[in-house]
């Protein structure tokens, strides 16, 4: 059913539970697709004119129709009160210790996202609307000592794996909506109200490239398909210069080099395999709200994070 569902790889520790829920459902509905269908097409074929001529006005008088109906209704409460509403608690009320988490603030605004990091001094500084201007659009005031430090980035955001993420959610305009389908979040974002959604990342970007990646044959040229994924690795003439190194694209003028150093088959991954979608139509630029996800191991964040505070401090202050 999960394959037959198309979902996506669970790149979360919540994911494998929305799934299984969504399967249930799925096996319910199928279950009274088949059993509707099967009934309708006996009523038609049983309760034929030639066969009936004359209306019967007193019906059925059996009471299998009122167990089904009961049966039915069962296994919905079953799936609403036993399954649904404890996730639903475990999603939206049990919000993991800001403590051990990782706390990043997304407000939406037409059409981007901007991602508000509290810097290491872990409080976010003071935002002030009339601050709002293009070159700081989440209006942060740098003159407010908890502010000197935050991080903003604009469409990107990076996260370590295997922590706790809370994402404070908030809009600047109309209603956006955070989807990141791998990790199963999908929140709307509404002006004028903060709404923390969470979860934990449990693969990091890289590892979902590779639980992607496939292997194309060079045999009839370049796949359609490959041209718009990256490589996984490097791939050397035989002088082992590089044709194609790890996140290149592979084009069709590279594929004379390609066969002459003997390589009939290359591996390959979409480059952005995690991406932010608005999944609210927000306006005429709604198809170009996209953003990006990057999972780093705690160093690499780490890492990432010492970049962009390197960077902050050579910018000048606002
Ligand atoms: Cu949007």
């Amino acid at each position: 059913m999960r394959q037959f569902l198309g979902l996506p790889i669970d790149a979360s520790a919540q994911g494998p539970s929305i799934d299984n829920l969504l399967v249930m459902v799925h096996w319910l509905m199928f279950v009274l697709f088949i059993g509707w269908l099967s009934y309708f097409i006996f009523t038609l074929i049983r309760f034929r004119k030639s066969r009936n001529p004359k209306a019967d006005y007193h019906g059925v008088k059996g009471h299998y129709s009122s167990y089904v109906e009961v049966g039915v209704a069962l296994t919905e409460v079953v799936l609403l009160v036993g399954f649904a509403f404890p996730l639903w608690a475990a999603r939206v009320n049990k919000i993991p210790d800001e403590k051990d988490a990782t706390v990043v603030r997304m407000v939406a605004e037409q059409f981007a996202w901007n991602v508000h990091y509290p810097g290491p001094d872990g409080i976010f500084g003071r935002t002030d609307i009339n601050l709002v201007s293009s070159d700081n659009p989440l209006g942060l005031d740098r003159t407010d000592p908890y502010a000197k430090d935050d991080i903003t980035t604009i469409n990107q955001l990076n996260l370590p794996v295997d922590k706790p993420i809370i994402i404070e959610l908030s809009s600047k305009d109309v209603i956006h909506s955070l989807n990141l389908p791998l990790f199963r979040v999908k929140q709307d974002a509404i002006p004028g109200q903060m709404v923390k959604v969470w979860f934990q990342p449990t693969m990091t970007t890289t590892q979902i490239r590779v639980t992607l990646s496939r292997t194309f044959s060079l045999a009839n040229g370049i796949p359609e398909e490959l041209a718009t994924l990256t490589s996984l690795e490097d791939y050397r003439a035989k002088d082992s210069t590089v044709i194609v190194g790890k996140g290149g694209s592979f084009t069709d003028d590279l594929l004379p080099q390609l066969r002459q150093a003997g390589i009939t088959d290359v591996k390959a991954a979409p480059d952005t395999p995690t991406e932010i979608a608005c999944a609210q139509l927000c306006g005429l630029g709604h198809y170009r709200m996209r953003g990006f996800v990057t999972v780093q191991t705690p160093e690499e964040y780490a890492g990432w994070m010492k970049d962009q505070e390197s960077q902050l401090q050579q910018q000048p202050q606002q």
